[in-house]
């Protein structure tokens, strides 16, 4: 049984502060070092979080051995599809407790927490249920010199103790989409959420708990990165695989300390994606689109699109008019009704988005709307809000067209040609994803290839499809999860080859 439910409403000023801690082997670990969960919509403390330090990670990793030795490691795919729909069940069942640890951790506007957080969770488990029990092997009938041939097939194993670290932007989403096939494929996770938002991730805790998966199965550590359980997982030698969502930065950083003990890696990291706007789109789905892909959970999504490029007939319109629609984005606590976008995750986060608001002035920027932090004369004055902004006017070159601020803000550029279009999206050093807005059929199939990205939409946004392959190219990432593809990293192939 849990030993914590938390409160699913708002957190209350003077409440009680719940206590989160630690899943490892089954059973709920507290520890000394203790960090606070903050609700960036006013400062205010969610929860303490008992921080794991490295006994408590090399405790989950004897877990997970444990695990793998034991019942867990000899249970068949069906099994596992049917674990797996159990803990999406548990969810569905937690609905508005999962919503509610989800706003009070990130202050994301309820509809999106509600219709795509959420239920996006619930989808990654039965999705890669249905994917698991579907899958099979490859057979291969060989020829040998005597005639008599012999039988080639594979099998997959597991890889074995999986460590998963994630990001605060869509906490439960990037982190059910790297537990669920890894579960699927059989393996044992430890899974370590961001310190900014661990509260949907002890939840989820809960629920394994309550569904009885063996213990050590699945174990959750608490923490930071360096010197702490994110460090002390991508470097542990009992750990067999890292798959990270997450900062191109730190990407780099996991990869030299799993490269110790030449760990496969899967990386989903950061985005400076762009969209191109051509003069045949349907111009009012083009800004209602990019007003979705630009501001979207306040501009925190990998996908974002910083960078909108408009063909020149239509570029004065186009600006105009998102800028209408984006000063009509209500702006403030999820808590109340209608708002649309939320505060920024920390005062950290806020500082270096707001430090992109100056040096986009210092390079030479035209703030069409924003660039400001909102004043609402109540608590509100204490969340970690900005206004969302759009500006023109820079070069490709300038260092706001070039790095990632994973903000509420896109930069908007003319341009005359395809080839000027194509050669600008793919002007930065990453490559996730790129938005092609055009009724042109042919064009799209002519463009869409030539985007340096792991993803390319066409007149459409986040439109998701779990059995599609998901990352990124260049600084965005390496390798791809979805579909088969999360079976292909999280399970190792064994070929058994059998003379006749
Ligand atoms: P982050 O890299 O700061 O942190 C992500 C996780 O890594 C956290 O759990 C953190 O504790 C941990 N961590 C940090 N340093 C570590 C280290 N040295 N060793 C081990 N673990 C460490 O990222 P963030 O600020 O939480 O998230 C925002 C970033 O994530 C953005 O760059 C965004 O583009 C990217 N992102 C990418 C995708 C994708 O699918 N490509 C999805 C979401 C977010
Ligand atoms: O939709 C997904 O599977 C996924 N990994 C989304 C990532 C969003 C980035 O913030």
């Amino acid at each position: 049984m849990p030993q914590h439910s938390p409160d699913p409403t708002p957190p209350a000023a003077g409440a009680h502060v719940p206590l989160l801690r630690n899943y490892v082997g089954g059973q709920w670990i507290e520890t000394e070092t203790r960090f606070d969960d903050i609700n960036p919509v006013d400062g205010s403390v969610v929860a303490q979080v008992c921080e794991a330090g490295q006994a408590v990670v090399d405790h989950a990793v004897a877990a997970a051995k444990t695990a793998m030795a034991g019942t867990w490691g000899r249970t068949t795919a069906e099994a596992r599809a049917q674990a797996l729909r159990r803990i999406a069940d548990g969810i569905e069942r937690r609905f508005d407790a999962f919503v509610a640890a989800e706003i009070a951790d990130t202050g994301k506007d309820a509809t999106h927490a509600r219709t795509i957080d959420i239920p996006r969770a619930i989808a990654n488990f039965r999705a890669f249920a249905d994917q698991v029990a579907t899958a099979h092997g490859d057979c291969f009938e060989s020829t040998t010199p005597d005639g008599l041939g012999a039988l080639n097939y594979t099998i997959n194993k597991p890889l074995g103790v999986i460590g998963i670290i994630s990001p605060w932007n869509l906490p439960l989403l990037l982190l059910t989409w790297k537990v669920a096939p890894a579960l699927a494929c059989g393996n044992a996770v430890i899974a370590k959420p961001s310190e900014e938002t661990p509260y949907s991730a002890t939840l989820l805790a809960e629920v394994i708990d309550e569904i009885g998966l063996p213990p050590g199965a699945f174990n959750l550590v608490h923490g930071f990165g360096p010197n702490s359980a994110g460090g002390f997982l991508s470097t542990h030698d009992g750990v067999d695989a890292i798959t990270f969502t997450g900062a191109s930065a730190t990407g780099t950083a996991i990869m030299r300390a799993a490269a110790q003990t030449v760990k496969p890696i899967s990386f989903e990291l950061g985005g400076k994606n762009a969209s191109l706007i051509f003069a045949d789109a349907d111009f009012e789905e083009a800004v209602t689109g990019t007003l979705r892909s630009a501001f979207s959970n306040c501009g925190q999504v990998c996908l974002c699109t910083e960078r909108v490029y408009v063909e020149r007939p239509i570029f004065e319109k186009f600006v105009q008019a998102l800028r209408q629609r984006t000063e009509q984005i209500r702006i403030g606590s999820p808590y109340e009704q209608g708002v649309t976008m939320g505060p920024l995750i920390s005062t950290e986060h806020r500082a270096k988005v707001l430090s992109y608001f100056d040096l986009a002035v210092a390079e030479g920027a035209r703030v069409v709307t924003g660039g400001n932090v909102p004043t609402f004369g109540d608590e509100r004055d204490r969340g970690y809000f900005v206004a969302p902004t759009i500006w023109t006017g820079l070069s490709d070159n300038a260092r706001c067209m070039q790095e990632e601020i994973f903000g509420p803000v896109c930069h908007i550029t003319p341009f005359d040609t395809e080839e000027d279009a194509v050669k600008a999206a793919n002007g930065t050093r990453y490559g996730l994803a790129t938005a092609l807005w055009t009724s042109n059929l042919k064009r799209a199939h002519r463009l869409a290839p030539r985007m340096e990205t792991g993803i390319v939409w066409v007149n459409t946004w986040f439109l998701r499809d779990l059995r599609t392959p998901f990352g990124g190219v260049k600084l965005s990432g390496v390798g791809r999860e979805g579909g088969r593809h999360s079976l292909a990293f999280y399970s190792e192939p064994t070929n058994i080859c059998i003379k006749l």
